[in-house]
């Protein structure tokens, strides 16, 4: 069957003849103003970016390459049995805009099994971080340590021409994708586990295989889990902090493992990804104050604490939605079919129920409904996985794939480097005074 890399050279001239066409006729066309609130507040709605892989809309939530979370379970190829989507149909997906036939789906696994080995010195640098160091940190230094074995910085010292980039940047992003089941592996059982980890099964699908790595190669359920993790996490449009990381480094022509590196950063923030390891310390810490099954008022009680307390409560809110995450209701009918009586499933429910009014009422947080850190978590835990300073890698192996595909279109359509303005609170009074 056609590879992805054949398909996306076909696509890419098209592609750029129709970004030509839209800045011929709208280029000089303005957006509206930005507004001096926007400058000290976090650029919140500002046109900035250009993503084609995925849109978030305030109300209905994310569209992968126009398709809602229910379309691309019902569309994208599975594996053989299952009934979640496959990552790498996803993967496609966000960089075509196309579905992937299952033969196109089956190369593209077997691609990256065969991709999956690290480098042994990467291998020990992984070995040699202490088991207190916080997986996202030396996850961040595996991926950075693989810009050793790029072949974008190796072309580009060779004199690549621009027009040329997208094809070893590509490269690097199977690559970079391939090997985050075999740097995750690592990690766990450096700090988690012990023994040695399972070779890669290049017969298995990436999900399988990762699954393994951690593992729960033999929980069916888990690994049906971890492919609709993956595909739910992968992408949140260009303007999140992990995605909009990658984007702008890799605008200054930092390679994919150096953009990445810096993605995962951002990602370990806990107001971004490593929210959903505060949603499980904060559920642990909750039901060990109010016991296993507490009323309606003690967990409105509780979150009141927290709101009282100065903090946030993890997994609510967020900075673009305005309504319930798709991403938490397509986790909550996975538990509702695999885990319907568990009871931190009932507890997160529970919350549900409680937290967006408190939340209303305090009147502060612009959207009071659940995020997608909000019901991760309590997944993972249910199939043993409870260590819960690791789900945030898990986040971030996902988000390698949204970040990946951005990377490969930007340096395809010859994105220059991005350099917004800044200005001083000065020149702002100085600008505005008789305004
Ligand atoms: N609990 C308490 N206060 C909250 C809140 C929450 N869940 N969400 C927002 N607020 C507060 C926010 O801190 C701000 O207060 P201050 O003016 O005192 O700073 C106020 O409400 C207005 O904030 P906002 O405009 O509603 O939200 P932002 O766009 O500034 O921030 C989030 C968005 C996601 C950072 C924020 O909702 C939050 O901190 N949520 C809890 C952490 C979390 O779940 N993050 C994961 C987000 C997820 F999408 C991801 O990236 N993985």
């Amino acid at each position: 069957p056609q590879t992805l890399k054949e398909r996306l050279a076909e696509l890419i001239p098209k592609e750029i003849d129709n970004v030509k066409a839209i800045r011929a006729e709208h280029g000089k066309k303005a957006f509206g103003q930005v507004t001096v609130d926007q400058v000290y507040g976090g650029m919140r709605g500002l046109p900035a970016l250009l993503w084609d892989g995925s849109v978030l809309d305030a109300e209905e939530g994310i569209r992968f390459r126009g398709k809602t979370i229910p379309e691309c379970q019902a569309e994208l190829p599975k594996a053989p049995g299952g009934s979640e989507p496959l990552p790498e149909g996803l993967f496609w997906l966000l960089v075509t805009g196309e579905v992937p036939t299952d033969a196109q789906v089956k190369a593209l696994s077997q691609e990256w099994a065969h991709r999956a080995a690290l480098p042994e010195f990467v291998e020990e640098i992984i070995d040699r971080c202490p088991p207190s160091l916080h997986p996202m940190s030396q996850f961040s230094i595996a991926v950075t340590a693989l810009n050793h074995e790029s072949a974008f910085a190796k072309a580009y010292q060779e004199g690549i021409s621009k027009k040329d980039y997208w094809g070893p940047v590509f490269e690097d992003c199977m690559d970079l994708i391939a090997k985050l089941p075999n740097i995750a592996g690592r990690i766990y059982r450096n700090v988690f586990g012990s023994g040695k980890l399972p070779a890669i099964d290049t017969s298995k699908d990436y999900s399988y295989n990762l699954a393994n790595l951690l593992g729960f190669g033999d929980k069916e359920a888990f690994v049906e889990l971890l492919r609709l993790y993956i595909t739910i996490h992968s992408d949140h449009e260009g303007g999140n902090v992990s995605a909009h990381t990658g984007k702008l480094v890799g605008s200054a022509l930092s390679d994919p493992f150096l953009a990445f590196g810096a993605s995962l950063n951002g990602l370990a923030g806990p107001l971004h990804g490593l929210a959903n390891q505060e949603v499980l310390l904060w559920l642990m810490k909750m039901k060990s104050k109010l016991g296993d099954a507490p009323t309606d008022e003690a967990v409105r009680g509780y979150i009141w604490d927290t709101l009282n307390g100065g903090q946030v409560v993890p997994g609510y809110g967020h900075a673009v939605l305005r309504k319930t995450d798709p991403r938490y209701t397509a986790q909550r009918e996975f538990a509702l079919k695999h885990l319907p009586n568990d009871s931190l499933f009932k507890l997160v429910g529970q919350i549900y129920n409680i937290a967006p009014e408190v939340l209303l009422e305090a009147g502060k947080a612009k959207n009071p409904w659940p995020n997608v850190d909000a019901h991760s978590g309590v997944l993972l835990t249910y199939y043993g996985l409870t260590q819960m300073q690791f789900y945030t890698v898990l986040f971030g192996v996902s988000r390698a794939f949204g970040v990946a595909a951005q990377l490969i279109w930007d340096r395809a359509l010859g994105a220059p480097l991005e350099r917004p303005k800044s200005y001083s609170s000065e020149a702002i009074k100085k600008m505005f005074a008789n305004k």
